[in-house]
């Protein structure tokens, strides 16, 4: 496939004449770190080609680490392919991962087929590239707790967010309708709390492993792709509830799981064994995820149960905070701090752009305004606004929608026109912004072919924005058509 045909587009190409072909006897000349790149582009070629890409230090394909190359960071490549070899360099490892992928997506399409190809000449056209990323955050977040994937199917979106060069693989992983993370010293979080039942009794369910969780980790770093993991608090917190009636505001309740969709009231309490509750789950997530970033929620936290309780009350006056409303970010900042004190960052929702701590990084995702307000206060924001980034919304309001979220259409062109950076931001406040993120939430979405559906094509849109900054539409629109045969060989449910 052409280069004109990548998708983000590279920074630069130019194409050359003539072709190399990767054929049964081609080996691979693998510089010192450059053995996971090495890995990653066999793994990836062998099921459709069989290429064996044995290591030979006369081979026609280099791949190598040149620590000098200090203008391609931490995640660009510089590509040559010439008719008699290619040459593939990053100043890092994560940039020869991205340059793998590049040479992935200049092979013809059947490629990236899962089982063996026969009869396809194994050639990418001769071309010269550069290629640095615009944002350093290009995110995707999947929503595992309202329905629960297996993590088989994790594993294939992660693969697919590495095709895109997306690096962020948000896991959202408790809300109010399921836990999914298992946390030794609170085993009924994933047995009472994975478990709800359905209006109609049909019970929905299921957890992850300590252990398939840090597989996850392990796989998607050799993609070069952060697992970024979430534990809401402190709303969206029923499904704990229901585990531990004793960290809400009233323990002699029993709840369920919830059943609904929506915004609950029920949030966790404000005293001493709450905080010691958070602060084991987070070592245990720590313990898993790797990730420099910890996201912790802080959206959607109803405040009337902490007016009403009595020791809520006195806990806001004994911490001099003007009233129970303020404990949202007195109760944030605790939990921030901790996680800063083990060396990582805390990430939230933000409401409003004003409300989360110092130090958070924030994710804005009602309003581009709330985007610039949070960076002007000295936040690094992630573009996260919902009428472009919103994929459980729907593409269009035609009648061949299946029933979804109810809310605002997200079609191609409001992910393809999403300027990480809002309008009006001042060059302090752009520098601020890392980048921009999918949210895929999945009240109604429960299947992996309902989820590619909504997925694809409009990641390609945000990969592209975020990856290469503003394309033109129809620039966009033909290497997304010759793209699309990449994502038919990857059988992509394109169905909802
Ligand atoms: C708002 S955005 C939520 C989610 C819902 C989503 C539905 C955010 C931080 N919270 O709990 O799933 O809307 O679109």
């Amino acid at each position: 496939m052409p280069a004109s045909s990548l998708l983000p587009r590279p920074t630069e190409a130019h194409a050359t004449a003539g072709h190399f072909t990767l054929g049964p006897r081609t080996c691979l000349r693998i510089g010192e770190g450059a053995e996971p790149a090495a890995r990653l582009l066999r793994t990836l070629l062998a099921p459709a080609t069989g290429l064996p890409l044995h290591p030979a230090d006369d081979a026609t394909v280099t791949l190598t680490l040149d620590r000098t190359l200090t203008d391609l960071g931490d995640e660009g490549y510089g590509l040559t392919v010439a008719p008699q070899a290619v040459l593939l360099r990053a100043a890092q490892p994560t940039g020869l991962l991205r340059g793998v992928q590049t040479i992935r997506q200049l092979l013809p399409p059947p490629a990236l087929a899962a089982s063996p190809q026969r009869g396809v000449r194994w050639s990418l056209p001769c071309v010269e590239i550069t290629d640095v990323p615009r944002h350093r955050w290009r995110g995707a977040m999947l929503d595992v707790a309202r329905h629960f994937q297996p993590v088989s199917y994790l594993r294939r979106y992660v693969d697919l967010l590495a095709l895109h060069k997306i690096n962020v693989f948000h896991l959202h992983l408790t809300d109010d309708q399921g836990w999914r993370m298992p946390v030794a010293a609170y085993p009924k979080l994933t047995e009472v709390g994975g478990l709800r039942a359905r209006p109609d009794g049909a019970p929905h369910g299921g957890a992850y492993t300590r252990s398939e969780l840090a597989g996850l980790v392990a796989y998607a770093a050799e993609r070069g792709i952060t697992v970024l993991p979430e534990i809401e608090m402190p709303g969206h917190v029923r499904a704990a509830l229901a585990a531990y009636p004793h960290l809400g505001n009233r323990p002699d309740r029993a709840l369920d799981v919830w059943t609904r969709w929506g915004v609950c009231d029920t949030v966790l309490g404000v005293h001493e064994e709450v905080f010691d509750f958070c602060r084991t789950v987070l070592e245990e997530v720590m313990d898993v995820f790797p990730s420099p970033y910890v996201h912790i929620g802080g959206d959607e936290c109803p405040v009337t149960e902490w007016e009403e309780s009595p020791q809520a009350r006195a806990c806001a006056r004994e911490a001099g905070l003007s009233g129970p409303a303020a404990l949202h970010g007195w109760f944030l900042g605790r939990v921030g701090a901790f996680l800063v004190r083990n060396g990582r960052r805390p990430v939230g929702w933000a409401e409003t752009g004003t409300e989360l701590p110092d130090g958070f990084t924030v994710l804005a995702w009602r309003d581009p305004a709330h985007a610039r307000a949070a960076a002007a206060r000295g936040h690094d924001v992630v573009n996260a606004h919902h009428r472009a980034t919103y994929f459980d919304y729907p593409l269009s309001d035609g009648p061949q929608e299946p029933p979804g979220q109810p809310g605002a259409v997200v079609g191609l062109r409001d992910v393809h026109a999403h300027d990480p950076v809002p309008a009006g931001a001042d060059p302090d406040t752009a520098a601020r912004v890392l980048g921009a993120q999918a949210q895929l939430w999945t009240e109604y979405a429960a299947t992996p072919a309902r989820l590619e559906y909504l997925t694809y094509p409009r990641l390609c849109a945000l990969a592209d924005r975020t990856w290469s900054g503003p394309t033109s539409w129809t620039d966009f629109r033909s290497r997304l058509d010759r793209h699309t045969a990449r994502l038919d060989a990857l059988e992509v449910s394109r169905h909802p």
